[in-house]
Formats: C-alpha cells, sequence, structure tokens
C-alpha cells in the first residue's frame, strides 16, 4: 500500500510528486490522535499510539488530509470532575442520550491534547477542533451535530466525498463522526485496524453493530488499496 502513494520510479531525493491511490473527492480524517488518549494520557486508549505509524502510512495515499483535536475547556461537562458525586465512567443522561463522564482529558492548551508528536501528515488540509467553545456544549462528533464544527462546509466545498476514518477511540468520536457523516450524506469508509476503542459497557461491540446498521464500509490499512482499484 505505501509503495502505491509513491511514483516508484522515483529516485531518493528527486522531487517527483507523490502520485496518489485515492481520488481527489477522498479525505483522510485522523480523528484525536491527542497524547491524553495514548499510554500514560489522561485516558488512555488501549493501545492507542499503535494507530501512529499506520496513520502515517495511510496519510501518504490522501492530498485531503484532516485532523481532529478533542479540545475541551477546563470544567467541561463530559468531565466526572464537574459532577459533585460522580466517579469517571459513570454514565448520566443528557439531552443527546447517555453520555459517559471521563477523567479530564485534552484540557485545551495542556501537553495531553497536543497531537501525537510522532504523527507525520504530509498534506494537512484542516485541524477541526472541538468543543473549544464552551464548557456547557459538548460536540462529541467532528461532523456537523448539534453544534458546527465547520468540517462538513470544509469538506463539502472542497468537493469531498468520501471520508476514511481513523483514529481514537473507535466506540465514540470515530463511531459518532462515522454516524454524522453517513447523515450529512457522506460515504464513510472505518479503517479499523488504525483506530483502538476504551471499550466501556460494551462500547465497543455497540460501535462495531452501529457501524454495520449504517452500512460504513469496515476495511483494514491493508485492504486499502484493493478496496480502492476496486471503487475506482
Ligand atoms: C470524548 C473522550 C472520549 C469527547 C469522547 O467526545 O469529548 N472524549 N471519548
Ligand atoms: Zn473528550
Amino acid at each position: 500500500m505505501a509503495t502505491r502513494a509513491r511514483d516508484p520510479k522515483k529516485k531518493p531525493g528527486s522531487t517527483t510528486a507523490a502520485v496518489y491511490a485515492t481520488r481527489d473527492s477522498d479525505a483522510l480524517i485522523v480523528v484525536d490522535v491527542q497524547n491524553d488518549f495514548c499510554p500514560d494520557g489522561a485516558l488512555a486508549v488501549p493501545r492507542g499510539d499503535e494507530v501512529v505509524p499506520i496513520v502515517n502510512r495511510l496519510a501518504e495515499n490522501f492530498r485531503n488530509v484532516i485532523l481532529t483535536q478533542d479540545w475541551h475547556p477546563p470544567g467541561h461537562l463530559s468531565f466526572a470532575s464537574a459532577h459533585p458525586g460522580r466517579s469517571p465512567y459513570d454514565t448520566i443522561p443528557t439531552s443527546y442520550g447517555p453520555q459517559v463522564l471521563w477523567p479530564d482529558h485534552c484540557v485545551q492548551g495542556t501537553p495531553g491534547a497536543a497531537f501525537h508528536s510522532d504523527l507525520r501528515i504530509p498534506m494537512l488540509g484542516w485541524c477541526c477542533a472541538r468543543d473549544s467553545i464552551a464548557a456547557s456544549i459538548h460536540i462529541r462528533s467532528s461532523m456537523k451535530t448539534t453544534a458546527p464544527t465547520g468540517l462538513t462546509g470544509y469538506l463539502r466545498e472542497r468537493g469531498i466525498t468520501r471520508l476514511f476514518l481513523a483514529g481514537l477511540a473507535l466506540d465514540f468520536c470515530v463511531r459518532y463522526s462515522a454516524e454524522d457523516a453517513v447523515r450529512e450524506g457522506f460515504v464513510v469508509v472505518v479503517i479499523e485496524d488504525a483506530c483502538r476503542g476504551i471499550d466501556v459497557q460494551g462500547s465497543v461491540a455497540a460501535a462495531r453493530s452501529s457501524l454495520a446498521a449504517l452500512k460504513a464500509t469496515r476495511i483494514t490499512a491493508g485492504e486499502l488499496s484493493a478496496f480502492l482499484d476496486m471503487e475506482n
């Protein structure tokens, strides 16, 4: 797959432009590959850092790469610390459905909110920060939802119609972004081995069945070339 991203005749140090296997209308959405979701982070996703080299290789195939960033103000409503008497991983009802309460994580401007330092994205198109506005607003998807992130408009303006999703966590932001993207009319492909899940209260299984019900395509990074050949 990685070899398809580049001109096979390219000599080391030559300036030949990359040859992409994907279409202009494709984008790779890299969800929340941030320090707090990696080992030793405040809300570590088991083996979350393993997605980094996979995402780096995937990114070489795309002209359009978008990074999303969980970016909470201090005291955010999704933090258990904002709800006296509650503990991390308790669930509370909200207007948008049950909300798992998290340890404080990805607080704006902290090292935990920074992207993993090994991410290498040659063609970064857009960085979409969620929840940058108010502690009382929760934007759990990177796509248009209860509050706009701007990403849907960016994608439409660029003529992007098909999204390939990777990142953290499969059972929360990747899942909700995939659901909202389908609702917004995008074709959605989840690259499952480029994601890792948190898995609270059966959330990975729930995410898988939701993706299956949405008819979102699920592939592995190693299947990308064959998938593109089949579709193009
Ligand atoms: C979120 C942590 C884990 C969020 C989701 O939507 O802010 N944060 N999963
Ligand atoms: Zn969060």
